[in-house]
């Protein structure tokens, strides 16, 4: 086994990581009443803490930010005090953590939203997507056209989230600004049809993730203030007819705002990673903070990427599920566990907080 960067020590705005690793944000559904963390999370995160980095699962910024049944939030004092409890135990074992920040937009359902009414998007466009509620999978409800006059609460409910995330004792957060929700929504020409400030030639269409973007980085500090981004992903059914000039706009704006990190999903969304064409490199030279690479890496793909200067940070998603302990695993060239895909959503303990690590395998 060759030295591998992956487990040098990386600076990242405020804090140092022990080693270049982070755990992606994995959506996994086990909030308890109210939409707060369970202990079960504590006990998960924490088995997870030698990433260098763990990023939570997407946490809703408010009721209408969520999309999916029993997923955690951080805009109630209670949601913070759970998390709070997971933020403490990932410290004492010597980790860091981020919170991904999601406001889903359309992906939702009336079921989920305040007063049952219609998901907001940026045009009422309904999306060829399901989304789980009420213990099955759903197509999502028709959404309506946020007003204008809606814009300036929806950033007040991301300061909002921030400034709770620094109560709650995390490191930073992580703008979800990827994958089809509601961010994304804006950003891309599939989703958006406004004619008004907020929609038509790039400028108007980057502005919603780029004004989230300062109101989060004035509420908890830029060092503090990640981001993440999916280019060309066609995850809850976005595209974006030139997606080169749009994230190399939203990008230098990101820049401008002195954002400690871009993560960036290359490719499609837990699938193939040349789905279309795309110059990563060009979003790296763009941006002057940290750039977080993740989609289908393993190890030579990461020790590539590093020792190519392609990225700082390499997360990895599905593997920590199954490996709590899986940069010591990658560090020996340990056999990984596999994962079970029928236990990622919902449920308890089982394909959540009982996969072995290696000390406990080998005692078995
Ligand atoms: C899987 C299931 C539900 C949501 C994402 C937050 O794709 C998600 C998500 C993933 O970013």
């Amino acid at each position: 086994m060759s030295a591998s960067k992956l487990f040098e020590p990386y600076t990242l705005g405020a804090v140092t990581l022990t080693n270049r690793i982070a755990m992606a944000p994995l959506t996994r559904n086990r909030a308890a009443a109210g939409f707060v963390p369970s202990p079960l999370a504590v006990e998960y995160y924490g088995q997870r803490a030698s990433a260098g980095l763990l990023i939570t699962e997407a946490s809703q910024i408010s009721q209408q930010g969520q999309g999916y049944q029993d997923t955690p939030g951080i805009y109630s004092s209670e949601q913070v005090a759970g998390w709070r409890k997971v933020t403490d135990r990932v410290h004492a074992r010597g980790g860091h953590i981020y919170i991904q920040l999601w406001h889903v937009g359309r992906i939702s359902h009336t079921s989920l939203q305040p007063n049952h009414g219609a998901p907001v998007a940026p045009s009422a466009i309904r999306a060829s997507t399901k989304t789980f509620v009420n213990g099955a999978f759903t197509d999502v409800s028709e959404p309506r056209a946020l007003d204008l006059g809606e814009i300036p609460g929806i950033i007040d409910a991301y300061r909002h989230a921030a400034a709770n995330a620094m109560l709650a004792g995390f490191d930073g957060v992580e703008i979800h600004g990827a994958n089809g929700y509601l961010l994304d929504q804006f950003a891309k020409d599939g989703t958006n049809r406004r004619t008004d400030a907020y929609g038509g030639a790039i400028e108007s269409r980057a502005r919603l993730i780029l004004e989230v973007s300062k109101a989060v980085s004035e509420e908890i500090g830029a060092a503090r203030t990640g981001i993440r981004l999916s280019p060309v992903t066609p995850a809850n059914d976005v595209s974006d007819s030139n997606p080169q000039p749009l994230f190399d706009y939203i990008v230098d704006g990101l820049n401008a705002l002195k954002l400690v990190y871009i993560h960036v999903i290359e490719g499609a969304t837990g699938g193939p990673r040349d789905i279309a064409p795309f110059d990563y490199a060009s979003l790296r030279k763009r941006f002057s903070g940290t750039y977080i690479a993740n989609n289908g890496y393993d190890l030579k793909l990461a020790n590539d990427t590093l020792n190519h200067d392609r990225a700082d940070l390499i997360a990895f998603g599905k593997l920590f599920i199954s490996n709590p302990d899986l940069v010591e695993r990658l560090k020996l060239g340990a056999p990984l566990n596999d994962f079970d895909k029928a236990t990622f959503y919902g449920g308890g303990a089982k394909g959540y907080t009982d996969y072995p690590a290696l000390a406990q395998a080998a005692a078995k």
